[in-house]
C-alpha cells in the first residue's frame, strides 16, 4: 500500500521532520508520495485527555483525518524516569510552560542528587485512513539522563538521553544515527509490518 497524501499529525516540527526521514530509511518512497505536516493544511489544536499513549495518539490521529479526509500518522510519547516512577511520560510535553530548554532544567532538577539515571523514551504511534482502518503500535527505546546537556540537533529531551549502549546523546548524534534506534522509529517499523502483511 502506497499512500498519494499523508498527513502528520502532530504541531511538533521536530516530530515532523523525523517522520519524514524514519519513512525514508525504513520504506524508501514505498510509503507516501508527498508527507505534509498538519499546520500546513489547517489549524487545529486536539486536546490530549487521553489515559494512554496510545488514546492520544489515536485522538490526534483520528481528530486530523476527519477534518482532512486524508491518512493520518500521529505519534504520542514521553519520557520516563525510573527514579521518579515513570515521570514525567504522559505529561513530558506540559511538565513546565516555556521552551525545549526549560523542560530539560525542570528535568535535571527533578533528579537532583538521585543516584539511578535509569530512563526510557516511549513513543505509540497512530496511522489513520477514513474508512478503511487504524492501527497503533509502540516502540520504546531505553537509556539514562546525563547530568547537564550535550549537543544542538533532535528536540525536547534530546540533549540529555543517552542511548543504551552509546556515549553520545541523542542531540549529539546525527538523526540518522537516532532513527536507527529510536522509540518512534521502532514503532513506526511494527507500521509498517503490519501495513506489509
Ligand atoms: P504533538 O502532540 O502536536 O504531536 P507534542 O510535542 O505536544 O506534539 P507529545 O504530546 O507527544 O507531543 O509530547 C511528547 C513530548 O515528549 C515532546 O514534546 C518532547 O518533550 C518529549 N519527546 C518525545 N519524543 C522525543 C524525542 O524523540 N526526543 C526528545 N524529546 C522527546
Amino acid at each position: 500500500m502506497k499512500f498519494t497524501k499523508l498527513i502528520i499529525a502532530t504541531g511538533n516540527r521536530g516530530k515532523y521532520r523525523e517522520f519524514c526521514e524514519i519513512i525514508r530509511d525504513t520504506a524508501g518512497e514505498n510509503f507516501a508520495d508527498e508527507i505534509i505536516f498538519a499546520p500546513e493544511i489547517s489549524r487545529m489544536i486536539v486536546e490530549e485527555t487521553g489515559k494512554t499513549y496510545a488514546e492520544n495518539a489515536m485522538l490526534k490521529a483520528r481528530a486530523w483525518a476527519e477534518r482532512s479526509g486524508l491518512p493520518c500518522l500521529a505519534d504520542d510519547s514521553g519520557l520516563e524516569l525510573d527514579a521518579l516512577d515513570g515521570a514525567p511520560g504522559l505529561y513530558s510535553a506540559r511538565v513546565v510552560a516555556g521552551n525545549d530548554s526549560d523542560k530539560v532544567s525542570w528535568l535535571l532538577g527533578q533528579l537532583e542528587g538521585k543516584a539511578d539515571r535509569g530512563a526510557r523514551f516511549v513513543a505509540s504511534l497512530c496511522l489513520c485512513v477514513p474508512e478503511k482502518f487504524t492501527l497503533i503500535t509502540e516502540g520504546e527505546c531505553r537509556g539514562k539522563i546525563v547530568d547537564s546537556p550535550s549537543g544542538y540537533d533532535g528536540f525536547g529531551y534530546d540533549p540529555v538521553f543517552l542511548p543504551e549502549g552509546y556515549e553520545l546523546t541523542f542531540a549529539e548524534l546525527s538523526g540518522h544515527a537516532k532513527n536507527q534506534i529510536s522509540h518512534r522509529t521502532n514503532a513506526f517499523r511494527k507500521i509498517y509490518g503490519l501495513l506489509k502483511q
